[in-house]
């Protein structure tokens, strides 16, 4: 239990597909003690399963578009429920204003970390992109790339492409952030909780992102926090 209600840290990581919002995500659960809820994550996961919800949301994401509001945010928020024992960082939800107003109502969000990466530079990772499905855990052949070609480092188990990040679907989907998840931008600046960190490289971003929280949250491993990764 980390305390009252009030205390708990609301925190929802934004920017564009592949700005890397999993690859600082992973980085901070590290770091600090709170709930990374991934949306995609989550919708990958019900798609693996063949849930009703998978089922229905399929032939959304591998087109590119997004889910309609409705069905995201009852996803969302049902996530949400047993969430006033800890402190939680939200990926990828909300991505459009109405969503942002839902989530509003439920959890108030006190700080939005935007990942602010061109368009270019994303064009080129996600292709690059390979990941663990049962863990959620992302690689890419130049960034990151797995101990042994084409395994999981923790388990060992083969790793997949997603369906979404063919060039066609990749353009559809940054399409869809400037048009939709553009404005919930606005919609948090105005609430004054935006800190957005622009830049090209995770490496260079995620310090910066580091020492930001550190003014939020206390650092649950010291040693590892000194070497920035
Ligand atoms: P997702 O799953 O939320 P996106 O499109 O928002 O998908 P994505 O693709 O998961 O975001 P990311 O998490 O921002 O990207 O980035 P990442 O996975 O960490 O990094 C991308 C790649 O770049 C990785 O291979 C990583 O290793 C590499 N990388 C990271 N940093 C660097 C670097 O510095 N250099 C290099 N060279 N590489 C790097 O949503 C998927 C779909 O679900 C639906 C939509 O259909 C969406 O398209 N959906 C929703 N629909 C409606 N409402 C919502 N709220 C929805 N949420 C999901
Ligand atoms: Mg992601």
């Amino acid at each position: 239990m980390v305390g009252p209600r009030a205390l708990l840290l609301r925190a929802v990581i934004m920017g564009p597909p592949g700005s890397g919002k999993g690859t600082v995500s992973a980085r901070i659960v590290k770091h600090f003690a709170l709930k990374h809820l991934s949306s995609g994550d989550l919708l990958r996961d019900n798609m693996n399963k063949r849930t009703e919800v998978g089922i229905l949301v399929k032939s959304y994401i591998d087109q590119g578009r997004l889910i309609p509001d409705g069905v995201m945010t009852q996803l969302m928020l049902s996530e949400l429920k047993n969430a006033d024992q800890y402190h939680v960082l939200l990926d990828g939800f909300p991505r459009t204003v109405p969503q942002a107003e839902a989530l509003d109502k439920v959890c108030p969000i006190d700080t939005v970390i935007d990942l602010d990466v061109p368009f270019e530079t994303i064009r080129e990772r996600l292709t690059a992109r390979w990941i663990h499905p049962a863990s959620g855990r992302v690689y890419n052949l130049d960034f990151n790339p797995p101990k042994v070609p084409g395994t999981d480092d923790i388990t060992g188990e083969p790793l997949v492409q997603r369906d979404d990040d063919k060039p066609e679907t990749v353009m559809k989907r940054l399409k869809s952030y400037e048009a939709e998840t553009k404005p919930v931008l606005e919609y948090y600046r105005r609430k004054g909780v935006l800190e957005s960190f622009s830049g090209t490289e995770t490496n260079k971003i995620w310090p910066r992102v580091h020492s930001f929280l550190q003014t939020k949250l206390p650092e649950v491993n010291q040693k590892e926090a000194a070497t920035h990764t």
